[in-house]
């Protein structure tokens, strides 16, 4: 696949073409633990990673790695590495590139589970993390010991925006690589290996599957750190993605940029008529009071993304209007192509505890809406009835 083409022509050929072995036209599910390498000698160099080749399915797979080449299309990198979860994608970047003595920094908010393995796991390790307010906050406080700097942007759940380009310049500055997690822009608004990132993960369970079917990961970035990634992380931790799941992903990431257009344009109609309430905090970076507006205009393809967060004063009013939500299925997860809507302080980042939810502004009032591709008006019409049940 030529990768001059557009976006939209990567997203539908990259990766694959037809099967050599069958001339199958959609990619083959290749369900097989381990391959047959033919001699001795082989075996050997592809163990030490001196040749390329597919030998057991923990490491590499057919199917797997046509998802990994699409994925590294879209995203403008050299190679890409997928795994069996985002959490797995990131495990597997943690205990690669990092050891005892090291320093990790993050820009909060982050998805909890991420905050959790940062805060929680690493510590045991003799790893320090610590937390950044913004990128001025990070400027006096790198130092030789910081390898990695994580944010993600907009961040999961309260939408923050982060200037990629400052934070990479930052990072690079004080010798840290910068690790984006993507997963709510997609490559479709933002590719932040263009603004300096190093490596850039995805839980692919969102927007790239898109179809809430799947659980994966993957990672984004130069050929030889995925290759170590390959041989260390994935290798030694084992969260390896099965081939019908990338088969799914491939199948999803077709329509990535068709869904997110459909995405984008109901949470900003959403965000918009929210907001003429004048009653309701509303967090979506379309909106021109939004903090990271220009940035965002900047940084995302000129769409904002489809989750918008609202606010609704506190946990009683939240939980009323989540309850009376029809057309939005109240569960966590999100870049389904059906709405969904959860309340983040006691799902998703309630192990953070209050002090540290406050901090982040991850208030009890606060709800996110995944807003799906059904017809927008439909989305809104059960948003004003719920809004209505919640005496809002
Ligand atoms: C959720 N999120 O928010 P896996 N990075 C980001 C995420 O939002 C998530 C992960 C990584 C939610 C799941 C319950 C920005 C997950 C972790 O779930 O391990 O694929 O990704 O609702």
């Amino acid at each position: 696949m030529d990768n001059s083409a557009r976006f939209r022509t990567r997203a539908v050929h990259a990766g694959h073409g037809l099967d050599p072995a069958t001339g199958a036209h959609a990619m083959p599910i290749y369900a097989t633990s381990t391959f047959g390498y033919g001699d001795a000698a082989r075996g050997q160099r592809l163990f030490a990673g001196e040749e390329q080749g597919h030998f057991y399915s923990r490491l590499s797979n057919p199917t797997v790695r046509a998802f990994e080449e699409k994925l590294a299309s879209l995203e403008g990198t050299e190679d890409a590495l997928a795994f069996a979860s985002g959490m797995g994608a990131a495990s597997a970047i943690l205990l690669t590139l990092l050891r005892s003595g090291d320093e990790v920094a993050f820009l909060a908010p982050l998805y909890g589970g991420t905050e959790g393995l940062l805060q929680d796991m690493l510590p045991k390790f003799g790893i320090r993390v610590w937390e950044a307010k913004d990128p001025a906050d990070l400027r006096g406080r790198l130092t030789d010991r910081t390898r990695l700097v994580w944010l993600e942007t907009p961040s999961n759940p309260t939408l923050r925006l982060t200037d990629l380009r400052e934070v990479a310049d930052l990072a690079h500055g004080a010798g840290a690589r910068l690790v984006v997690d993507n997963t709510f822009s997609t490559p479709y608004l933002t590719r932040p290996a263009e603004f300096g990132a190093d490596l850039v993960m995805h839980s692919a369970t969102k927007y790239l599957g898109g179809h809430g079917d799947v659980i994966g990961g993957v990672v984004a970035g130069d050929a030889a750190t995925l290759l170590d990634l390959r041989l260390h992380g994935l290798r030694h931790v084992g969260a390896s993605l099965g081939p019908f799941e990338a088969y799914l992903l491939l199948r999803g990431m077709k329509t990535l940029p068709l869904r997110m257009e459909a995405h984008c344009a109901g949470a900003h109609l959403i965000a918009e008529r929210l907001a003429a309430r004048g009653d309701l905090k509303v967090y979506y970076p379309g909106l021109p009071e939004h903090p990271g507006h220009d940035l965002a205009r900047r940084q995302m393809s000129g769409r904002f993304g489809g989750i918008v967060s609202l606010d609704l004063g506190d946990f009683a009013a939240a939980q009323q209007f989540l309850d009376a939500l029809q057309l939005f299925t109240q569960a966590v997860s999100l870049g389904d192509v059906e709405s969904l809507s959860s309340h983040p302080a006691s799902t998703t980042h309630q192990l953070l505890g209050e002090e540290v939810l406050n901090a982040h502004g991850i208030v009890p009032g606060l709800v996110r809406l995944s807003v799906g591709i059904e017809d927008p008006e439909d989305l809104w019409a059960d948003i004003e009835q719920a809004l209505r049940q919640a005496r809002r």
